[in-house]
């Protein structure tokens, strides 16, 4: 095919993906060349990403667009979840292997921190929930050994490593970082009275660069390796949740939220600015990075996790469904029987879910889902519920009604999640694209290389190349009395901790 070819490379915290697209001045086509499963490791008590099997499955994936592109790419870009990040010592070493975010050294960590600044204080610096998953939580877990791997250490957060190892440039990119809990979000840098609150070196954290800078070539002895000439390396919209709002088809003028369809569920809207106030810290809302440099107010929802966990649980039991098995059975259930709240940090850490979801079930009177199925729909309704009450939060700090909602992502595959979001909120629902996250990818490569230059440019291209789907509320009258008895159950639930 003739055009601009060039490669995202996507990893989720359940899979990763290189994605071939091709783009040929009005259109953008997407081909995935190749996939792989992200597993955890758990090692010595502690639960890691497996940093060498990534890599090598990245360049497996470098090498799989050589018949396609007929030799090289003409740039590629990495992104990855948030909050996570890697050690390199001044000879380029890598000291350790990522930490998960799901270890459980976060959660004492996050105390001791919040003991020596008061919550409401660090929220008005850095403008980001307290969620034990932050940089700054992780880095204090660290502690001093951290600190004391000498002054030439660098921390590079996730997609920034993979970008060190590919081009060797050394720099923060600034939608990445921006989930870290350590930036000022109206500056748009370090926040450097945050930093002081760890025992680390200040030159530990690099420069920060926008989305869409070239950060480097493919090192010689990759390109020797693939058997490749060298290639451009950008530093897209980094962080996957701002790349994949960077593909939201919105319409010019029109007022929606975003819903980012993963692992987890990253609902909100852009804004100029940051938006910190007391209510926006009492319902939990983050102000992370846009790729133009616009901030995403946003809630961190736990998402299509409740149902990855169940379905890693009940593989270990012995009975392995597909995604669509279980979208199936959902359809099949009756509707509004119980209800969990997906905010909720009792659900953070892998483990029992089907038991920890019971027993929330049990803990709150309401029936106890029985059947796989009954789980099932339990979770797929409680995170339309979730959407829904985040949708009217959303409302109350702008102070204004959003006309419609934009689902994105491999979440929104499941349709009976994205009908009840119609159907709960009460607006229309567009869905797509899929890849969204690599979608958002390409059109920011395209943007490094001067071939797209607005957001409005980039809108067109996604609606030329990927038509959503659309669905409309339905039966709203039934679902506004299931809301108001979702709202009843998990009225402070998890927050009068
Ligand atoms: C989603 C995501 C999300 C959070 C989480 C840790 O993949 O990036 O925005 O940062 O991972």
């Amino acid at each position: 095919k003739n055009g601009l070819h060039m490669l995202a490379v996507d990893f989720g915290a359940s899979s990763g993906r290189t994605v071939l697209g091709t783009y040929n001045g009005s259109r953008l086509a997407v081909e995935e060349i190749h996939r792989f499963s992200n597993d955890p490791v758990r090692l010595g008590g502690s639960l890691h990403w497996d940093f060498l099997r990534l890599f090598h499955e990245m360049l497996q994936g470098i090498r799989a667009c050589k018949p396609f592109t007929a030799g090289a790419p003409a740039s590629l870009a990495v992104d990855t979840w948030g909050v996570d990040y890697g050690l390199v010592d001044g000879r380029g070493r890598l000291l350790g292997n990522p930490y998960h975010y799901r270890d459980s050294r976060n959660e004492p960590a996050m105390r001791r921190v919040l003991n020596r600044i008061p919550e409401e204080e660090l929220y008005r610096r850095t403008g980001i929930q307290t969620q034990s998953i932050n940089t700054l939580f992780q880095l204090e877990a660290e502690g001093e050994a951290a600190s004391q791997a000498g002054e030439d250490v660098r921390m590079l957060f996730m997609p920034d490593l993979f970008r060190y190892y590919l081009c060797g440039e050394i720099s923060a990119e600034y939608t990445i970082a921006s989930t870290s809990g350590l930036l000022d979000p109206q500056l748009r840098g370090w926040d450097e009275e945050v930093l002081a609150l760890l025992p680390h070196p200040r030159a530990m954290f690099p420069s920060i660069v926008m989305p869409g800078t070239t950060a480097g070539s493919l090192r010689a002895a990759l390109a020797e390796e693939l058997q490749m000439s060298s290639f451009p390396v950008v530093a897209a919209a980094s962080h996957d949740t701002a790349s994949a709002v960077v593909s939201v088809p919105a319409q010019a003028g029109g007022s929606y939220a975003f819903i980012s369809c993963g692992t987890w569920s990253l609902m909100g809207v852009e804004t100029e600015q940051p938006v910190i106030t007391e209510q926006s810290r009492k319902l939990a809302f983050t102000n992370e990075g846009g790729a133009d440099g616009r901030i995403r107010l946003q809630k961190n929802i736990m998402g299509l996790w409740l149902l990855q966990e169940c379905r890693r649980y009940w593989e270990l039991e012995g009975e392995t469904l597909t995604f669509g098995d279980m979208q199936a059975m959902a359809a099949g259930e009756e509707a509004a029987a119980a209800y969990v709240d997906p905010e909720d940090p009792v659900f953070l850490a892998p483990g029992n879910m089907p038991e920890r979801i019971r027993s929330r079930c049990r803990q709150t009177g309401q029936p106890v889902p029985q059947t796989k199925s009954q789980m099932i729909r339990c979770i797929v309704e409680s995170l339309a519920m979730k959407f829904s009450q985040t949708l009217h939060e959303i409302e109350e700090l702008l102070g204004r009604r959003l006309d419609a909602v934009h689902m994105v992502g491999g979440g929104i595959r499941n349709r009976l999640l994205c009908q009840l979001t119609a159907n709960i909120t009460g607006r229309c629902v567009i869905a797509g694209p899929v890849e969204a996250t690599a979608v958002g990818s390409l059109l920011m490569q395209a943007k490094a290389r001067g071939e797209l230059h607005t957001r409005d440019e980039m809108r067109q291209v996604v609606l030329a190349s990927f038509p959503p789907d659309l669905y409309s509320p339905e039966d709203t009258g039934r679902w506004q009395e299931a809301y108001a008895r979702y709202r009843k159950i998990n009225a402070n639930a998890h927050h009068s901790e």
